[in-house]
């Protein structure tokens, strides 16, 4: 299924309660008046828009319509479809520009913050990456296992320690263990409640420093996870968490289960948070980036165009599919080819210049053919020899967790223990 395909069908309950109700509403006004701009702005407030964003939101239609002369009704959908989008725009990108980048991962209980963790670690791992998980939220045994359990699915490397540890020392590990390993991105998961918010809001605040002290020259995102299905709440959770942490985006989840996505642009346009991801189900490929003109669209477009958006996706993903599959069986030929052949072709031509050179003698022919045989048997020699590097190259990959985490200095160590005993470090 195409992105745009994913996104409406995650909207839907949204655009079903918030559409639906403002076409409802531009079919039954015949001109464009302040009595229709309150309705609106009374229907993006019920659909968790807010009350300060929607204001802003007909402020900007009216200005609009009266700039372009609008005077029919339906044309209020394109303007709010474009309004929406260029407040959304903005900070959606991720910054992992750097070797390793840190991704901490915070958020209430419950609110999908473990599952988007999964799901990024695959989107990595899927493009090349190799990526280091840090099971930071230590307040239930249950929690390191269910990373575990994404870890694997994913193909990720995990750091853990024991139920009740503390969350800084895990994420002090993953980062040596990153660092030893060469990883391109930590992703560490945190509890979401502890037995006060205080403490909650203060182990962040620590486990921040600590990515600040080790990494202090590297990409970092700070990403809250919020349930989308909670609303208006998810805006007093961003004010609390930011606080703590400094987000640098949200990832909003379980859109697909929930009428209230207008939050988004609550989020958005009161705390200036970008959002760069929405999940839209469970699965592995249930998360998106966040495409402001396609989320947008899903929710305002009238149906025609976004019939006409998912058939364009689909014919764009099968032609793509079919150019991809060119190149790619190219790409797989050259792979079989054997990486000699050049040189076999050299050698050829050399021995066919030696046996010109040598005219038709029997002696030279034969000495010839034993020329080829001996480079023959040393192509074989060195291919041999890079399967066996291979096949240690893999060994080394398949090293136990441990061994590899293992790696840090005994100052480290020292360092560690005194912090995990008492102070701060
Ligand atoms: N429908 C839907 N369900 C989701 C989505 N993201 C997560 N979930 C579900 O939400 C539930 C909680 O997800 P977790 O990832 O365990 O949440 P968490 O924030 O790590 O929770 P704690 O570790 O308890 O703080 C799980 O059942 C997930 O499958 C989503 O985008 N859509
Ligand atoms: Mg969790």
């Amino acid at each position: 299924m195409g992105f745009f395909e994913k996104i409406k069908n995650g909207l839907k309950k949204t655009r079903d309660a918030l559409f639906g109700r403002i076409d409802k509403l531009l079919k039954s006004f015949t001109k464009i008046d302040d009595e229709l701009f309150e309705e609106l702005e009374e229907l993006l407030v019920m659909g968790d828009v807010g009350m300060y964003t929607a204001d802003k939101i007909c402020t900007e239609l009216k200005k609009r319509v009266k700039e372009e002369g609008i005077t029919d009704p339906s044309e209020i959908r394109r303007l709010l479809e474009e309004v929406v989008t260029e407040m959304l725009k903005g900070g959606q990108e991720l910054d992992t520009s750097t070797k390793p980048s840190v991704i901490l991962v915070i958020g209430v209980n419950g609110v999908g913050k473990t599952t988007t963790i999964g799901k990024l670690a695959a989107k990595f791992v899927r493009e090349g990456k190799r990526v280091t998980l840090a099971a930071a939220d230590t307040f239930r045994a249950a929690a390191i296992d269910q990373l575990e359990i994404w870890a694997e699915r994913a193909g990720a490397d995990i750091i853990k320690q024991n139920e009740g540890s503390d969350p800084a020392a895990v994420v002090f590990d993953a980062i040596s263990s990153a660092k030893a390993r060469g990883s391109d991105i930590i992703i560490a998961d945190t509890a979401g409640r502890l037995h006060n918010k205080k403490n909650l809001m203060g182990e962040l605040a620590k486990i921040n420093r600590i990515i600040d002290r080790e990494l202090p020259d590297s990409a970092k995102e700070v990403l809250l996870v919020l349930d989308a299905t909670t609303g208006q709440n998810a805006v007093n959770q961003t004010k609390e968490f930011r606080e703590a942490a400094g987000i640098t985006g949200i990832v909003l989840t379980k859109l697909d289960g929930t009428a209230k996505g207008g939050v988004v642009l609550a989020i958005k346009e009161e705390l200036d948070v970008p959002v760069k991801f929405i999940g839209v189900g469970e699965q592995v490929d249930d998360l998106q980036p966040f495409v402001p003109e396609d989320f947008a669209r899903a929710l305002f477009a009238d149906e025609n165009t976004i019939e006409e958006a998912t058939k364009a996706e689909q014919q764009a993903e099968q032609t793509s599919a079919e150019s991809e599959a060119v190149p790619e069986i190219a790409a797989e030929s050259e792979k079989t080819r054997p990486a000699t052949a050049d040189i076999w072709e050299q050698i050829d031509a050399e021995n066919e210049a030696e046996r010109q050179a040598l005219g038709q003698d029997e002696e030279a022919k034969k000495q010839a053919e034993l020329e080829q045989q001996e480079a023959k048997k040393a192509l074989e020699a060195e291919r041999q020899q890079k399967r066996e590097e291979r096949k240690s190259r893999a060994k080394k990959r398949s090293w136990s967790t441990d061994a590899a985490a293992d790696t840090h200095s005994a100052e480290d160590d020292d360092w560690l223990k005194a912090w995990r005993e008492g102070g701060e470090g």
